[in-house]
């Protein structure tokens, strides 16, 4: 190699090693970081609770279910906006989900992206049980979940 070129070829592996190096800590920490940008913080007063039916209470089999959010805003999913989130209905889920990621939809997980508070429910005679979960623009729970007590019911 010339004598002159020696330095530029130091140059270019110092800086194919300052790419590798880069490229390595993007693969470690690029992607976790990415899914956390997903999460949202809801405010420590924010509380979601069922307005209607009330816990114990007897319905029709078709009947409304009322939602209830307060210390935060209703948003449609797709806006992303500090303190808001929108409702998604558990209905008869025994354990919640993974809260870290988006909330599946299920005939079981309702969600109600278009930001409504309250829906109409036809369900089989019996026991059921309803629970409210928050989810943020993107359907993932909030890093400090936002999710109501259960409500037991029996349909007629
Ligand atoms: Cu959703």
């Amino acid at each position: 190699m010339p004598r002159s070129l020696a330095p530029l070829h130091r140059w270019f592996k110092a800086a194919v090693i300052l790419c590798c190096a880069l490229v390595f800590s993007l693969s470690l920490g690029g992607a976790p970081s990415w899914a956390a940008a997903q999460l949202s913080h809801a405010p420590e007063n924010a509380q979601t609770y069922i307005i209607e039916p009330s816990d114990g209470e007897t319905v029709r089999s078709d009947f409304t279910v009322k939602f209830g959010l307060t210390g935060m805003g209703v948003a449609p999913a797709g806006v992303e906006k500090d303190n808001t989130g929108h409702h998604h209905l558990l209905i008869d889920v025994a354990e919640l989900p993974e809260l870290t990621e988006p909330l599946a939809s299920t005939d079981n997980i309702k969600h109600f992206g278009g930001g409504q508070t309250e829906t109409q429910l036809s369900l089989a005679p019996g026991e059921h049980t309803l629970r409210l979960v928050l989810g943020n623009y993107s359907h993932v729970p909030h890093d400090n979940p936002v999710v109501s007590e259960p409500v037991t019911i029996t349909v007629k």
